[in-house]
């Protein structure tokens, strides 16, 4: 078969090299019923991945760096890039037709597309726009989350809170982009979990890490040693656990933290470990907020073969009350996550 003419349902593997767009085209021919809506959903957020990229990779060039003074609904100092992120999301996202209300990190409530922009409004987007703001004036690595679901609400009438307020295990796609040393955008639509990477020269993102699979168990800890004074007995005891000489079981591990949820996530789900930000005596329900941070990245993480919990239950299992509800974190490879929940639970150490 000519290169170029790849079967519908050529593996992954098989389509290494092709375009982000290519292998949506791929994916959407396994399924006979698809209108093409999700795949053009996708390639909007493409689109506001590679616009952002710009952005952030001359913010010491342009006047973008900062802050904007303001504060969002999490009390956290809003960076101007905070903003314009939110705003690329929403702009690329609110006249697909397809999308019946967005909300976002940076915006107190969901934002109702009006409803001449809206023809089958069967999905909302829910979205970080720009994770880990607190590095973007460092040059560290930073990146956008975001979720895809279904309405539950009939599309022709009015979107409502419980389209949002859905258990992660109900997301139809999930995905972050990295803008690290490279830019890469990782997704899941229920399928496997593909990296593509972005060539700045052409601004197209091609598959660079078809079917990412996570090693069950790691030899890296990420969580923030400065939070320690707060931690729950179970937490430190597994911490020490994971510091203490046992070369049977590989330990000591390292320690990487780089205060990117994005970032650290995307390190561990190549080489394998584990990332907490658990609840501690300061933040019961720690930090990370559960729709648009923790049941995009258990959805990944899941699809990779690793697991999430909030040191109790299964992430895409918990039932949101609030849009932007807080939940504790643990997430990466299987075996860690395991390991780390029996000891939040005192069942181990
Ligand atoms: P801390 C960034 O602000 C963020 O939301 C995540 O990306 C990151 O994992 C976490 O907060 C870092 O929080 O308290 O360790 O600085």
């Amino acid at each position: 078969m000519p290169e170029f003419m790849y079967a519908a349902t050529s593996p992954a593997e098989d389509l290494k090299g092709v375009t982000l767009e290519r292998y949506i085209r791929s994916e959407e021919l396994k399924h006979p019923g698809a209108r093409g809506f999700f795949s053009r959903l996708v390639s909007q957020i493409c689109l506001a991945a590679k616009i952002i990229n710009a952005e952030v990779n001359k913010a010491g060039l342009v006047e973008i760096l900062g802050l904007t003074g303001k504060k969002n609904i999490q009390g956290e100092e809003v960076q101007k890039l905070d903003e314009y992120a939110n705003e690329v999301f929403r702009r690329a996202l609110d006249h697909t037709g397809y999308v019946s209300a967005l909300a976002s990190e940076e915006m107190d409530e969901p934002y109702l597309i009006p409803g001449d922009f809206v023809d089958d409004g069967q999905y909302v987007v829910v979205y970080d726009p720009l994770d880990g703001s607190s590095n973007i004036d460092v040059n560290v690595s930073i990146g956008s989350i975001f979720s895809i679901l279904r309405r539950r609400s009939p599309g022709n009438g009015p979107t409502t809170m419980e389209d949002f307020l859905q258990p992660g295990a109900a997301q139809l796609c999930a995905g972050y982009v990295i803008y690290g040393s490279s830019t890469m955008l990782v997704y899941t639509s229920g399928r496997g979990v593909h990296g593509f990477t972005l060539d700045p020269s052409v601004g197209e993102f091609f598959l660079s890490h078809p079917d990412i699979q996570i090693p069950p168990r790691g030899r890296i800890y990420s969580i923030n040693e400065g939070n320690s004074a707060y931690w729950h007995d179970e937490v430190a005891r597994y911490i020490a656990h994971l510091k203490a000489e046992d070369k049977a079981s590989g330990r000591p591990y390292s320690g990487r933290y780089i205060g990117s949820l994005v970032a650290d996530f995307h390190r561990n789900l190549l080489k394998g470990g584990v990332f907490l930000y658990p609840g501690d005596k300061k933040s019961k329900t720690g930090k990370l907020r559960l729709l648009y941070e923790c049941n995009p990245m258990a959805f990944i993480v899941e699809q990779a073969g690793g697991a999430a919990t909030d040191g109790t239950r299964r992430i895409l299992e918990i039932q949101p009350g609030k849009l932007h509800q807080r939940v504790p974190l643990v997430i990466g490879s299987r075996d860690d996550v395991a390991e780390a929940t029996r000891f939040l639970q005192g069942e181990a150490g």
